[in-house]
């Protein structure tokens, strides 16, 4: 499944850091692309869009929408 979100909060290469191995930590095998310059990150993998989005919020990152 292929979920985009945006992540408005991310500023820094850090954020996108925290923000891809919190979506990991779900789901190692998840493929995980962020573009920092339009805030946005692809998820191909199991996880559902919730589960991605609590994954996200758990580490301080706001999801948009
Ligand atoms: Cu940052």
């Amino acid at each position: 499944m292929s979920v985009e979100l945006k992540v408005p909060s991310m500023v820094c290469d850090g954020c996108v850091d925290t923000v891809t191995k919190a979506i990991k930590g779900i789901d190692s095998n998840a493929k995980v692309e962020v573009d920092l310059s339009t805030k946005t990150v692809k998820v191909d993998g199991n996880p559902s869009e919730d589960s991605i989005k609590e994954a996200i919020s758990s580490v301080g990152h706001t999801v948009e929408g």
